[in-house]
């Protein structure tokens, strides 16, 4: 691809490198920021890994050099790498870089950097860095391997969502030749909750309710919840997925009270198109997870708008 080597040319004439992902990371953003940032050190570049996130995600801690992610940009470089971002401002800095390389799989990615590699058949972000090393035949070190494997592991559901075909096992694959521990990674990723999780699911489950003949679901996260069980935001992730899990269920939606609004993350299974109802309210993802903030704090209000949303959504059942 001619653009990997665009990039590349970018890169190796770059004196200070930024490595940027979207805010409120999730496993690919920071394991593609990470993944790239290993190679880039091996190979000698000057590399600052920024996230406008702090603090971050715990449950990611494990990735290696999680510990230099930093939430202040340098005075001065040259050279920006977007990560997973769909739009600019999911960076979340005012100022555009001198110079911006955007990377990332969302089909709704609004093409703003100076050269674009994206490619929304990709099951993540890592899966374009990995391509982008191996066009240009650079190392993949056992810190790098690490990071892309727990990124591609997060963003198919482990291995389970459409976008999984044999190239991403292949990727996989390859990337436990370099380093990668599989068992290490899952156990880091899934493993490692804390009762307060477990306790906020309990809450947050008693609120699912069930709507359009059982072929959607809303589950609630207040801020109450939040507090009493002493969880954190992070700890909500992968509420809405056992949601949607529900046999019959085609699309579930979570709706947590957040400090500018309500968070409204949506999972489709077979055939509905969630990022259609995201960006009717300003938000983004892809069609099978997708989400936005709406500036509205009333629970009921908001399910009755998006009742009708999916409403429209499941008719794309044939
Ligand atoms: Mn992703």
């Amino acid at each position: 691809m001619k653009k990997f080597k665009e990039a590349f040319e970018k890169i190796k004439n770059a004196n200070h490198i930024v490595l940027a992902a979207h805010k409120n990371p999730d496993g690919d953003a920071l394991g593609s920021s990470l993944g790239m940032y290993a190679v880039l050190k091996e190979i000698g570049k000057r590399v600052t890994v920024f996230n406008v996130t702090s603090p971050l995600p715990k449950y990611l801690d494990f990735l290696p050099n999680f510990n230099k992610v930093t939430n202040t940009l340098p005075k001065e470089y040259d050279l920006m790498i977007s990560l997973d971002c769909a739009s600019f401002d999911r960076i979340g800095i005012e100022k555009r870089p001198p110079f911006l390389i955007n990377i990332d799989h969302h089909i709704s990615n609004t093409n703003y950097g100076d050269i674009n590699i994206i490619n929304p058949k990709a099951a993540a972000t890592a899966q374009i860095v990995f391509e982008f090393l191996k066009a240009n035949s650079l190392p993949i070190n056992k810190d790098a391997a690490t990071s892309l494997y727990a990124a591609i592991l997060t963003d198919t559901g482990s291995f389970q969502y459409d976008s999984v075909d044999e190239r991403v096992f292949q990727i996989a694959s390859e990337l436990i030749k370099h380093g990668a521990n599989p068992a290490y990674v899952a156990k880091m990723l899934f493993q490692r909750d804390s009762l307060s999780r477990l306790r906020l699911l309990a809450k947050a489950y008693d609120t699912i309710e069930m709507c359009c003949d059982g072929k959607a679901a809303f589950v609630e996260v207040t801020k109450e919840m939040l507090e009493i069980t002493g969880a954190t935001r992070d700890d909500t992730d992968t509420i809405v997925n056992s949601v949607r899990n529900i046999e019959p269920v085609e699309i579930a939606c979570m709706l947590r009270e957040d400090e500018d609004g309500i968070k409204i993350s949506l999972r489709s299974k077979n055939y509905a198109d969630v990022s259609k109802i995201a960006v009717k309210y300003k938000g983004g993802g892809h069609i099978r997870a997708a989400g936005a903030t709406i500036k509205e704090f009333d629970f009921e209000k908001i399910k009755n708008m998006l009742k009708e949303d999916i409403k429209e959504a499941l008719k794309e059942d044939k």
